[in-house]
């Protein structure tokens, strides 16, 4: 069993027979060949599910299961493996199998109606059959704009290039960005890095996004939490070397990539290396080239997982990123460089004992470094060059230990502790004057211990989940020159503080008729002050035009939040409906401060302050209805407000209300698809964040994916078909999006 499968007892029960089954039957390395079978059902109703994804990892050998839930997998089926078994509002489950199982597997799935969370799955051995995708991932040019095919995903876009996601409407601080379990922080001042930047999309294997502060066991936050995962090597039965390269460009938005896999898989070791080289020219919009839109970067990862005795494993894994050249478009400056590395070293066991089924813990360590550019610019900030290099440095441990309190339960108790320095600075070089040096992010020091416990299990006709978590935050400015800027304006400045930060969910779920499962949901979130909020010194917000500074003395925001999420089915057809409520106290917005001394570049001075109170209030709609021979409709709808009560204002870089709909045909290995999208005028705008109203838009998508032999794949898209000139509302300045884009990929895996 692998840690990321599904922990119940029956499941447990049938991994201990498969591990017995596995010492009577031929060990692994034995010749491929024989038969597998099983049925999958819901794991609360007992149904079987028609239409779920089995496939042996590592291999091309996969199936679909029949009106009766049933599978057969014959051919090449290697004497043992991991079979992995996915289903769209089903948790993906993965379990260990060997050949000639005496009677089919019984697999239950569970619905994830619970967990809140939406997942983009993209380690599919065909991207196209993937659960929950719907606009596959040729058809996307990064990761940050497949995340935001899900519902209640938005970006907050400045260019081409490091897009921001934005859960209902919230973002920065109050969004944790987890890649691998790392906690990553960007180190640019403005943004400019979310750490979305530095996973490239065709190195994705899964992307979860938990909205809220209904997760907290994903690490705290009131907006919620965006956990990226690459691609991992499987082992395999007898030793194989495994390959993939693929190409592509996006007319429009000028975009090539190339990129390539070589993997190593043996029964006891896997070893993957991949890389992926993109280059963008500036984007066409329909009236013109958008300057300062192009970049180039390279991506790269080394992943070895190595099997370490009875059920354990350690995995290895190295990443970077480069990116430069990157235009901002929206802002007065570039990226000349931006980098990432990343090392991790995990270690993971399964059936550790009785009551422990599994346990991992891993240390890590990530370095982001940022210099921004504006040597290619005429218009400049303030009339003079500037640099403004900016870096973060984060060691962290992370932990869980997965236990089996009793009856129907299954429990993870978990640890994380992490710690970062932030420094940026900036000298400004005025024409005939002697350069000028301000330390921006005063050298900070943030250290995280967070323990958390996760429950969940039935009560009576209840499914039931429980999570909580305490975060103990400490931070400390450490540079003098940063703490005397920040003196100028807040006298007395204490450059220490600690924060003690509770978060805690409750989750009850039922059948309330056949075909209708409500789940409501409770949580209480909190977040401490980012860096720039509580020691950021004269920072240039594009977005509005301010300058602003930190303020040391903020409280940590605290939200509490409810979900009302419903779930209907009728034959196979889906209707998700989820309503929810968040009351942010304590909310952190910047104020205009009116003594600060005018400025001829920037529209004034604003300090972050806490709000008493702003809320969120906010539904979404999502529907999957299979009409027959292939044929599929995919479609949501969601529509948000959000209000700051002390200055009667809304809620800048709030979503409109959007949708999209789509029809998808599978038609022999082929699949098409037609997808529209758009959103209506965003009138309710915060008038103290400047922002104007964005007009209604909709654009119309088409793509086709074909397997041409096997292994090798083409996708052809074009994307804003009627060449629409449109912005979307969370896109800063008025910066258009691209123009009619076409799109050609091809993929080959062995
Ligand atoms: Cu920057």
């Amino acid at each position: 069993m692998r840690w990321s499968s599904d922990s119940r007892p029956t499941t447990l029960l049938l991994a201990a027979l498969l591990c017995l089954a596995a010492r009577a039957t031929p060990a692994p390395g034995a010749k491929p060949g024989g038969s597998l079978q099983g049925i999958v059902t819901d794991k609360i109703t007992r149904a079987p599910l028609e239409g779920a994804h089995v496939w042996i990892e590592g291999t091309s050998l996969g199936t679909a299961t029949d009106a009766s839930g049933r599978f057969l997998l014959t051919g090449a089926v290697p004497a043992s493996g991991t079979l992995r078994i996915t289903m769209l509002g089903y948790r993906a489950k993965n379990i260990e199998y060997s050949a000639g199982e005496p009677k089919p597997l019984t697999i239950a799935l569970r619905p994830v109606v619970l967990d809140m969370g939406r997942v983009l799955v993209f380690s599919a051995p065909r991207e196209e059959e993937a659960p929950g995708l719907a606009w596959g991932r040729e058809a996307s040019p990064n990761t940050e704009e497949a995340l935001a095919s899900l519902e209640g995903v938005d970006l907050l876009r400045r260019g081409a290039f490091g897009q921001e996601p934005v859960l209902r409407g919230l973002s920065g601080g109050r969004v944790t960005m987890l890649v691998d379990g790392m906690r990553v922080f960007g180190a640019c001042t403005d943004r400019m890095d979310p750490a979305t930047s530095y996973v490239d999309l065709d190195a994705l294997g899964r992307a979860s996004i938990h909205q809220g502060a209904f997760a907290p066991q994903h690490g705290g936050a009131i907006g919620g939490t965006v956990a990226l995962e690459h691609r991992k090597p499987a082992f395999a039965g007898s030793p194989a070397l495994s390959y993939g390269f693929g190409s592509g460009y996006r007319w429009g938005e000028n975009a090539g990539k190339l990129q390539g896999r070589l993997a190593w898989s043996a029964p006891g070791d896997a070893v993957q290396l991949q890389g992926v080289y993109r280059k963008a020219e500036d984007y066409r919009a329909p009236d013109g080239v958008v300057n300062f839109s192009g970049y180039e970067k390279l991506n790269g990862s080394l992943v070895w997982l190595h099997r370490a005795g009875r059920g354990q494993r350690v995995a290895l894994e190295l990443l970077s990123d480069d990116a430069w050249n990157i235009g901002y478009a929206a802002l007065p400056m570039d990226v000349g460089y931006a980098r990432f590395r990343s090392a991790s070293l995990a270690w993971s066991g399964s059936r550790i004992a009785r009551r422990v089924p599994g346990a991992r813990v891993m240390v890590y360590h990530n370095r982001v470094d940022h210099w921004m550019d504006d040597s290619k610019r005429r218009d400049l900030l303030m009339g003079m060059r500037m640099d403004m290099p900016g870096r973060t440095r984060t060691t962290g441990v992370t932990s869980a230990l997965r236990f089996l309190p009793g009856g129907d339960w299954t429990g993870t108790a978990g640890f994380e502790a992490f710690s970062t320095s932030f420094f940026a600075d900036m000298t400004m070089y005025p024409a005939g004057g002697a350069p000028m040096y301000l330390v921006t992010w005063p050298d900070v020091l943030t250290t995280s211990l967070a323990p958390t416990l996760a429950l969940r299990g039935v009560l009576g006709p209840l499914n039931a989940a429980l999570s909580l978590r305490y975060e103990l935050h400490a931070s400390e400015a450490r540079d003098p020159q940063g703490v005397r800027q920040l003196e100028t304006e807040h006298p007395r400045v204490d450059p220490r503080r600690r924060d003690s930060l509770p978060g805690a969910s409750l989750s009850l779920a039922w059948n309330l008729l056949p075909g209708w499962t409500s789940t409501i949901a409770y949580a209480y979130g909190t977040r401490p002050p980012t860096v720039t909020e509580a020691y950021g010194y004269y920072l240039y917000d594009a977005s509005d035009g301010y300058l602003y500074v930190g303020n040391p003395a903020l409280r940590p925001e605290r939200s509490h939040q409810v979900e009302w999420r419903n779930r209907f089915h009728a034959g196979r057809a889906t209707l998700e409906v989820t309503a929810y409520h968040y009351l942010i106290r304590d909310a952190v917005y910047g104020a205009v401060s009116e003594s600060g001394v005018p400025l001829p570049f920037a529209a004034g001075w604003k300090h972050y302050e806490n709000a008493a109170e702003a809320t969120l209030d906010g539904v979404e709609l999502s529907a999957l209805v299979p009409v027959g021979s292939g044929l599929a409709f995919y479609g949501g709808l969601n529509a948000q407000v959000g209000v700051l009560r002390d200055e009667q204002d809304y809620l800048p870089m709030m979503p409109p209300p959007e949708g999209h709909a789509a029809l998808r045909w599978r038609h022999g290995k082929s699949v098409s698809e037609v997808r529209l999208r758009g959103a209506l005028a965003q009138r309710r705008n915060s008038s103290l964040a400047r922002e104007q109203e964005t007009a209604a838009w909709a654009v119309l998508g088409l793509s086709h994916g074909a397997a041409l032999v096997e292994g090798v794949t083409l996708s052809l898209a074009v994307d804003n078909l009627a060449d629409t000139r449109y912005r979307e509302h969370l896109d800063w300045g008025l910066t258009p999006r691209p123009g009619r884009t076409w799109s050609v990929a091809l993929r080959l895996d062995r």
